[in-house]
């Protein structure tokens, strides 16, 4: 399987020279997607030889880098996409495993989950975090009759042939949760893999009003219902297949 593993970016100065150079060493093409960085992000890529950089004029939002992503992976051919933070949250050795996984269990999607071994207890996610991702679950399970046990880990491998299929208009955070609508309605065969938790910068923040949590939690469920919604007219239009 020919595969492209993406890097979402946004002012990553701090992990870059690190994350990189781990990711180069356990995966085949790397793309680097530039979401419009205003640190040194730009100035380390273009000396990095080994990888392949796209990068937004300005800031669009995680989503939007990897909808750029799945759009390079169908340009280039690739079999595959794998994709995974530039923050050292995800571990790169894994990669080939979700690749590995893709194959084995003929899925569409094999997505990490930061919850299916017991973590570290000294090092646990942020309450509002874990308790968000609990009650997106429910939804999840409850609304799409969707079984996971992690509705946000950024580290995912995706079929090439279900990419162009998604039609992504939350280009933040939310995004996943407008996949995961798509992607249950088309009956994608979506299998998740446990990866481990880490947390090492309880510092990061969304930014803006998304680091409020009643916020985050009332903005995913509108993004969530607008998604249920829009399935349903595409369907009703014959846009997607019932
Ligand atoms: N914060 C932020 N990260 C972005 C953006 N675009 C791409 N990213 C990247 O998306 C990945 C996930 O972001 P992060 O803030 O760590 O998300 P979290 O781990 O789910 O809180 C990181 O590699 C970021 O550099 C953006 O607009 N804002
Ligand atoms: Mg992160």
């Amino acid at each position: 399987m020919r595969y492209l593993t993406a890097l979402p970016v946004y002012n990553e100065e701090k992990y870059l020279d690190e994350v990189l150079p781990r990711v180069v060493k356990y995966a085949g093409d790397v793309l680097v997607v530039d979401d419009g960085s205003t640190d040194a992000t730009p100035a380390i890529l273009s000396r990095t030889t080994d990888v392949r950089t796209v990068r937004h004029p300005k800031n669009m939002g995680y989503g939007a880098a990897l909808v750029t992503a799945f759009q390079e992976t169908v340009r280039g051919g690739y079999d595959a996409l794998v994709t995974i933070d530039c923050d050292g949250q995800h571990e790169p050795q894994l990669i080939p495993r979700l690749i590995e996984e893709l194959g084995n269990q003929s899925a569409d999607i094999v997505s990490g989950s930061r919850y299916i071994d017991t973590y570290d207890p000294n090092q646990p996610p942020p309450e509002d975090r874990r308790r968000i991702n609990m009650t997106v679950l429910n939804w999840l399970r409850n609304e799409l009759n969707l079984n996971l046990t992690d509705a946000f880990c950024g580290f995912k491998a995706y079929r090439a042939s279900i990419l162009d299929t998604f039609r992504i208009h939350d280009l933040g955070y939310a995004m996943p949760l407008e996949v995961w609508v798509q992607a249950a309605r088309a009956n994608m065969r979506i299998v998740e893999m446990a990866v481990p938790l880490i947390y090492l910068d309880a510092s990061r923040s969304f930014g803006g009003s998304l680091d409020d949590s009643e916020y985050r939690l009332r903005h995913y469920r509108k993004v969530f219902d607008d998604a249920l919604a829009r399935d349903e007219r595409d369907r009703a239009g014959g846009k997607r297949q019932s």
